[in-house]
């Protein structure tokens, strides 16, 4: 198998990053196996045609149906709003499709459920788009916490912070609205956190968490947008159903105790993703923001030397890094895109799952929505009750 054919549904951010990383993968990664960009489907025909231009796909359509009867689409990667990804999940996984799924995988954990059957009993390949899991920074850590070299896991600290909805006149896009995006800066940001948390120190059993929405009511938007939507002063508002922040507390199943924190209302955080490792050998830093870098700490340094110091994870000894520039030449966000389909492409060459894969969505889910239900009831939630 030299080529895998992408039927891709959705084109707008995550639809742009998904094309240049498909685009790119062949260049710079020429022993995988190669994505052709075959059809990119949406719903506002001009606006697919035109991204099918833009971005380089070989034919657009606006019938996601009519896609997965074709028999030259191997795979479908579903980056539409969160809303359509279980219909769609479920009749790829029908039609024989292998399945790239961004996150959060559905609105609800029955949803996700539902979806991981329905790929687990079509016998397909499918994955689910924790992209920073691939930022070789994050690789590193992952490296270390692996080889024993952090010790015992004592903490994992997170924040996801961004500030893009501060003004009580943006609109009510749909990532505000519960019944399109499932939940807000806990299943947009939260999501990766915790997928992040399983990645780097594994399961957690309990947690327990707090929210709030301080915008209650926004602009009524002419039309569907997202994050590039502008404020607006159209005097029809609505009620905003998500969270506008969540914060929780977790206790892992390895001991560490977990802190995290997502939030839309950060100012002067654009896209502030971070996370601390503290283990009784040392600790690492990362900060999405400086993506190429993981600061490190060991207790075993010399006295005279001891604090946190700056590894560049662009070096030959760093994941990926060898198919991208000299060392010290850093790469950035849609980077993080093109290893997540290098690994969707080894899983086929290795015929294997990849990894994340809905597995791993589902179980996002079920503490998504564990804290969910410790916000509700005002109390700590056994992540196994669900
Ligand atoms: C918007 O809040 C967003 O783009 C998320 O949807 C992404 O998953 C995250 O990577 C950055 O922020």
């Amino acid at each position: 198998m030299n080529s895998i054919n992408i039927g891709m549904i959705g084109y707008k951010f995550m639809g742009k990053a998904h094309s240049h990383a498909y685009r790119d993968l062949p260049m710079f990664f020429p022993k995988s196996i190669r994505p052709e960009m075959k059809v990119i489907c949406g719903r506002n025909p001009e606006a697919v045609a035109e991204a099918a231009s833009q971005f380089g796909w070989e034919e657009h359509t606006t019938d996601w149906k009519e896609l997965l009867k074709r028999d030259d689409i191997d795979l479908i990667d579903i980056n539409a709003p969160s809303d359509a990804h279980k219909e769609i999940a479920m009749e790829a996984a029908k039609a024989g499709k292998h399945i790239f799924c961004e996150k959060p995988l559905a609105l609800t954990l029955d949803d996700s459920r539902e979806m991981l059957a329905a790929v687990e009993a079509a016998g397909v390949k499918h994955m689910v788009g924790f992209n920073y899991r691939f930022a070789p920074a994050v690789m590193l850590a992952k490296k270390l916490i692996d080889e024993g070299r952090l010790g015992d896991i004592y903490h994992f600290r997170a924040w996801f912070l961004q500030d893009w909805i501060m003004d009580p006149d943006f609109p009510l896009v749909w990532r505000l609205q519960k019944e399109v995006a499932g939940s807000g800066s806990h299943g947009d940001l939260g999501a990766h956190l915790i997928d992040m948390a399983h990645y780097l120190v594994g399961d957690m059993t309990e947690v327990i968490g707090m929210s709030e929405t301080f915008i209650k009511e926004r602009p009524i938007p002419e039309e569907m947008t997202g994050l590039s939507a502008t404020s607006s002063k159209s005097s029809e508002k609505g009620p905003v159903t998500v969270d506008d922040a969540t914060l929780f507390l977790a206790r892992f199943s390895n001991g560490a105790l977990g802190s995290f924190e997502a939030t839309r209302f950060a100012a002067g955080h654009r896209s502030t993703n971070s996370f601390e490792i503290n283990g009784s050998k040392g600790s690492v830093i990362f900060d999405f923001e400086r993506m190429n870098e993981l600061q490190v700490y060991f207790t075993d340094d010399k006295e005279d030397v001891q604090g946190f110091r700056r590894v560049l994870a662009t070096d030959a000894a760093h994941a990926y890094s060898e198919a991208w520039w000299p060392a010290g030449h850093t790469i950035g966000y849609e980077h993080t895109f093109i290893h997540s389909f290098v690994e969707l492409m080894d899983a086929f060459r290795e015929d294997r799952q990849p990894v994340p894969n809905f597995v791993d969505g589902v179980k996002c889910q079920q503490v998504l929505e564990a804290v969910d239900l410790s916000i509700e009831k005002r109390q700590w939630i056994q992540i196994s009750d669900l």
